[in-house]
């Protein structure tokens, strides 16, 4: 019986337990208004634009399709990146409509999304495709008649910032984006030479020395101030109760019966410790098994 069940277990773990997803073509999406579509599976579209054209567009002057992949293998070759898209520029002209067929090869979740697009035609300015695990998502955008630089990445957290960027210029666009891998220097270079960059967004410590002091003094100058707060606030608590246990006392009295409470309280603190030594130190050894 043990045997038949461990067995079923392998089985399970080998064949359907940790199967990889299936790639899923998210066609049939819930329409929610204003170009937002979404479905269970984890697919989203918003800001989807087929025929409304942008202020200034008297028609659009093209129509393109491009298929957008995303997922990890695309980082590749951008050392210290763990995910990108497989372009990371794109141009087009003014106007012109843009089907995006955004395919996510990973079993995550993963977004093509553009920011500062005109917000009457796009809410929150936003172009969006999204697709958790594999599968495949297609939105239509018409773009303004302006030269602009956009920037499209995935919002997923950290997911830009290892890699998962791109931008894309209308006409002759408006500047070059920061850290665009392949394309653009990164702001924050990596660097593996063990040494300060003069770049780090923190002061740099003066010297070994001087930081050591300076930390030995902060660290000493906290401490104070910490007992400090200690002592008022056990004073302040203790302060009632010394009242009355001094209450009738002479100076002499009162000194004697300190020392004798300081007496005991030491008593009490040494016993604690060597009881807590004996109990450490006491242990058997354990005897190795003969062989
Ligand atoms: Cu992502």
């Amino acid at each position: 019986m043990k045997k038949f069940l461990s067995a079923s277990i392998f089985l399970f773990m080998f064949s359907g337990g940790v199967a990889a997803k299936e790639f899923i073509e998210h066609n049939n999406m819930m329409d929610h208004g204003d170009g937002h579509m979404m479905n269970m599976d984890g697919a989203m579209i918003m800001g989807n634009n087929e025929n409304r054209l942008p202020g200034g567009c008297d028609k659009i002057r093209a129509t393109k399709e491009i298929t957008v992949r995303a997922g990890h293998k695309y980082a590749e070759e951008f050392p210290g990146r763990i995910f990108a898209f497989d372009k990371q520029e794109y141009r087009f002209e003014p106007c012109t409509k843009l089907i995006v067929n955004f395919i996510n090869e990973d079993e995550i979740r993963h977004q093509w999304m553009m920011h500062g697009l005109p917000k009457y035609l796009y809410p929150k300015g936003m172009f969006h495709l999204e697709v958790t695990g594999p599968g495949k998502v297609t939105g239509t955008l018409i773009f303004p008649p302006e030269d602009k630089t956009y920037l499209v990445h995935c919002d997923i957290a950290q997911h830009m910032e290892k890699g998962m960027k791109a931008q894309l210029k209308i006409g002759k666009g408006s500047g070059d984006l920061p850290s665009i891998p392949g394309v653009t220097a990164n702001v924050i270079q990596d660097d593996y030479s063990g040494s300060i960059p003069d770049t780090m967004p923190f002061p740099k410590p003066v010297s070994p020395s001087a930081s050591a002091a300076a930390s030995a003094d902060d660290a000493n100058s906290s401490a104070v101030s910490g007992m400090m707060v200690i002592g008022l606030a056990l004073g302040l608590l203790a302060a009632p109760f010394l009242a009355k246990q001094y209450k009738g006392m002479t100076m002499g009295e009162g000194v004697a019966y300190t020392f004798e409470m300081l007496s005991k309280a030491i008593a009490f603190i040494v016993k604690t410790i060597s009881s807590l030594i004996k109990k450490f130190t006491d242990k058997k050894t354990i005897e190795l098994p003969d062989k």
